[in-house]
């Protein structure tokens, strides 16, 4: 059972930077089908429970970017 969260994230200016978000989530065993988009500012992903987006957000935040949703 999964939960599809879709995040607004500011910040984001190249592919590194989309680049570096995904491999750092991609190392949570929680966090699968990630697709992060720095054009649209944008993190698709599937979790395993509601409450993991907060994890998400701190983890994004913790690179310096902005969770605005
Ligand atoms: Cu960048």
């Amino acid at each position: 059972m999964t939960t599809h969260i879709s995040l607004k994230i500011e910040g984001m200016t190249c592919d590194s930077c989309s680049n570096s978000i995904t491999k750092l989530l991609s190392k949570k065993d929680f966090i699968s089908n990630i697709d992060v988009q720095w054009e649209a500012g944008t993190g698709e992903m599937d979790v395993e429970t509601d409450d993991q987006k907060d994890q998400v957000v701190t983890l994004i935040e913790r690179l310096g970017y902005k969770v605005v949703n």
